[in-house]
């Protein structure tokens, strides 16, 4: 049996970072990582710790405190420390460097799930504008953020020849037409915790409907720095079928080709946020951001983009992100599913409020929003308030009429109805786009381990305390 093998510390630590095989000890038991590292959500940042304990990187990356967690880490035991090498029976460890000390203040109204890294959604009544503040956006950090001084900040473009163009920020601003599109970003775990409560357990952030916003970004378009760097977009050599990004604090994903380079793709380099340079949780100085597309493709920090045969070798790109079947509750095989790019319809009510009452009858007005991927119009919402028996249409009218092609941005709605038809009612939504794709009724035909994409009817109990 392996697991009762006993190992000299020296030995563990030979098996650090550089090493074929990394190790890692988690309180007295020593693990062989090897397998897990592909796998592993925070990609290579595990290997900081190899060679020796993850216990002080536990503390601070307090997210993998978890039975769920420690469940995986048991999958890799070989055995233990020699007790000689114990100290009143512990491994002796360093002290750390925290590497989310320099991460900025976050507004105390956001809904936190994890801070370190920072994951959390904007309060949904606060979802109740065509544009989401963004000091109330949604934040989505799988490590820490980077602190970046925006003049030393360079953006090196890599093509598939290995010709390296590099930028300043101000090259970026300066040298290229500014473009400026109104987008939805949503990440795709946002209402994981509706198919959860709607059907199983799933792993991950318990997002409620908040992980959404819509903001106005500004910069340069991919396609034209592209370009300048030596890129044919107007006729791409076969061998390039991605754009692939890394984020400086080394999370990367991929698009594929034919985004990055459509001309009415709208992938842009975005150098601002709602008119300002963009906060730090969201990206700043640069920020890929490619509208239509699930919100992890459009990597905050942005360094450098590499044209390539291959999508982003990341583990976001490769071991996560994806969607397997209900029945597919064992470990997947990762390279059957497609990465999630453009993603399916969605909507979700955000607040019911009473109407000041002007007669007798009080009117509760419900909102929420509606969004499709693929820059996919949202032609119709519709809701019920009687738990899916009979349907009316909301209105859809509420925000300026999207001029360009795609809509990129969501669609706020509203129903007006009378409280005497709520009492007790289950308020339902649901929405259909351009290509007349809609919404599954329950959660269960589209349960997923990693609960991606949940985008069942949105059903809410009428609640007159709210
Ligand atoms: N880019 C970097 N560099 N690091 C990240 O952790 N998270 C991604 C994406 N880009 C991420 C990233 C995910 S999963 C989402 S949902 C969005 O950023 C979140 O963007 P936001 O925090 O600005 O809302
Ligand atoms: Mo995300």
């Amino acid at each position: 049996d392996g697991a009762k093998r006993v190992f000299r510390l020296s030995e563990v630590s030979s098996h650090d970072k550089d090493s074929e095989s990394p190790w890692v000890i988690k309180g007295t038991k020593v693990y062989d990582i090897t397998d897990w590292i592909a796998g592993h959500p925070g990609g290579n940042v595990i290997l900081r710790a190899a060679g020796g304990s993850v216990d002080p990187y536990w503390n601070i990356f307090s997210i993998h405190k978890k039975q769920e967690v420690y469940d995986i880490l048991e999958e890799f035991l070989i055995g233990h420390v020699d007790p000689q090498d114990l100290v009143d029976g512990q491994v002796p460890v360093d002290d750390i460097e925290d590497p989310f000390v320099q991460d900025p203040q976050r507004d105390p109204r956001l809904i936190v799930h994890s801070d370190k890294p920072m994951n959390a959604e904007s309060p949904t009544t606060l979802l109740s504008t065509f544009l989401t503040p963004s000091d109330i956006f949604y934040v989505r950090n799988h490590l820490w953020v980077p602190r970046i001084v925006e003049k030393e900040h360079k953006l090196v473009v890599e093509l598939d020849d290995g010709e390296e163009k590099e930028y300043t920020m101000s090259d970026l601003r300066k040298n290229f037409k500014q473009h400026k599109i109104t987008a939805t970003l949503q990440c795709s775990g946002n209402r994981r915790s509706h198919m959860t409560e709607g059907s199983r357990p799933t792993n991950g952030l318990q997002w409620e409907a908040g992980a959404i916003g819509n903001a106005e970004w500004t910069g340069p378009r991919l396609r034209d720095v592209l370009a300048d760097a030596g890129f044919n977009v107007a006729d791409p050599p076969d061998e390039v079928q991605h754009a692939q990004f890394v984020g400086a604090e080394t999370y990367g994903a991929s698009i594929p080709l034919s985004k990055a380079i459509d001309p009415r793709g709208d992938v842009i380099l975005a150098c601002q946020m709602n008119g300002k340079t963009i906060p730090p949780d969201h990206g700043f100085p640069l920020r890929v951001v490619a509208p239509g597309h699930v919100a992890a493709r459009s990597v905050k920090w942005v360094t450098r983009i590499i044209m390539s045969e291959e999508e982003s070798t990341s583990q976001w790109q490769r071991r996560d992100y994806k969607c397997f079947g209900p029945n597919d509750t064992e470990k997947p095989n990762w390279d059957m599913a497609p990465a999630i790019q453009e993603t399916p319809v969605q909507s979700a009510i955000t607040c019911m409020h009473r109407e000041e009452a002007k007669d007798e009858i009080k009117n509760v007005v419900i909102e929420g929003y509606a969004f499709s991927g693929g820059g996919r119009k949202i032609i119709r919402v519709d809701v019920s308030t009687d738990d899916g028996r009979t349907w009316d249409q909301a209105e859809t009218d509420i925000d300026p009429v999207n001029n360009g092609i795609h809509d990129w941005s969501w669609k706020r709605w509203k129903y007006t109805v009378p409280e005497k038809k709520l009492v007790g009612a289950t308020v339902v939504v649901k929405a259909v786009d351009e290509a007349y794709n809609g919404q599954p009724e329950h959660h269960e035909p589209t349960f997923n381990l990693r609960g991606n994409l949940t985008a069942a009817w949105h059903r809410v109990k009428y609640d007159p305390q709210k």
